[in-house]
């Protein structure tokens, strides 16, 4: 429901009125796949999710050289596809690959390690080569943990802990917002990516926002980022050039009041596809 909600609260006009052209390829459906049970017999929905995985994984690949794909979502688990396609593409272009997790989550579970047994907290588990994964379509290019920023952060479990604290992945949690701002962690980030060339992957996940503005989401978790905070998160994006793929996930409209967090999830696309309250020169003004 989650693509819909977002057609519904008019993604494609607010992006056509930016300037840019929209393609619609429509809702995918999953390939249909046979799998071994998984070892561990809490992991729900494991051939759905393989299956899910190497759709996205080809419609990334495949559109990725026609423009920046926005995939949108549906369950975080997607991004196991749309960063492994994405990530592929970067490859073949011979530019360093990057991922953005704007999360309340780490997400870098594998389906060995999940209490839960829900397979959105694995995606990152997945990109970055984690053992576990033998299920899945063999993972085309490993994504560098330290090529990966986390900024959101506030839940996290112990044993995703234990594989984060050992690792290069860039950490910003919540506290680390309240001390710094949002926006110094992110240049430092972004000056990484700039440096390099790479190509940037964000996958903006509804709950990397505080519940109270943005409700539709099954894995709230309060203290998470603010409008104003988001909003500048994405025109950060956008004045660096350098995003190249985008997944808006997590979005359950059952859940939402009003349309309020699809309205906000379009409203933050838009900033990072260039709208501005003012442009920056007319800042000089002040
Ligand atoms: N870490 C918890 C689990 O694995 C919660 C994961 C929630 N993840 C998302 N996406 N909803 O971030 O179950
Ligand atoms: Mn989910
Ligand atoms: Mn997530
Ligand atoms: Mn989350």
């Amino acid at each position: 429901m989650g693509p819909d909600a977002y057609r519904t609260a008019g993604i494609s006009e607010a992006i056509t009125e930016l300037g840019h052209t929209v393609e619609d390829i429509g809702n995918l459906r999953p390939a249909s796949v046979e799998v071994a049970p998984a070892r561990n017999p809490q992991v729900y929905k494991l051939a759905e999710n393989v299956g899910w995985t190497q759709t996205l994984m080809a419609a990334a690949e495949e559109a990725a050289p026609r423009g920046m794909p926005i995939f949108m979502g549906g369950d975080h688990a997607l991004a196991a596809g749309t960063v492994a396609g994405m990530a592929a593409h970067a490859a073949k272009q011979n530019r360093p690959f990057f991922a953005l997790w704007l999360d309340a989550h780490s997400d870098i579970h594998t389906p060995d390690t999940t209490d839960s047994g829900n397979l959105h907290g694995t995606p990152v588990g997945y990109v970055t080569g984690r053992d576990g994964f033998d299920a899945y379509p063999p993972l085309p290019v490993r994504v560098e943990p330290a090529n990966i920023c986390m900024i959101g952060l506030r839940s996290v479990d112990a044993a995703e802990h234990a594989v984060l604290d050992d690792g290069d992945v860039m950490l910003v949690d919540m506290r680390t917002i309240d001390e710094q701002g949002i926006s110094a962690p992110l240049q430092a980030f972004l000056d990484k990516v700039h440096a390099v060339n790479g190509m940037l992957h964000v996958s903006l996940d509804v709950d990397f926002l505080d519940p109270s503005v943005a409700p539709a989401v099954g894995t709230t978790v309060p203290g998470g980022a603010t409008v104003r905070e988001g909003h500048l998160v994405m025109e950060m994006l956008s004045d660096s050039g350098l995003v190249t793929s985008l997944d808006l996930v997590e979005l359950n409209p059952f859940l939402d009041d009003r349309g309020q967090t699809a309205n906000l999830m379009v409203d933050l696309t838009a900033s990072l596809l260039g709208r501005r309250v003012f442009d920056r020169p007319t800042r000089s003004h002040q």
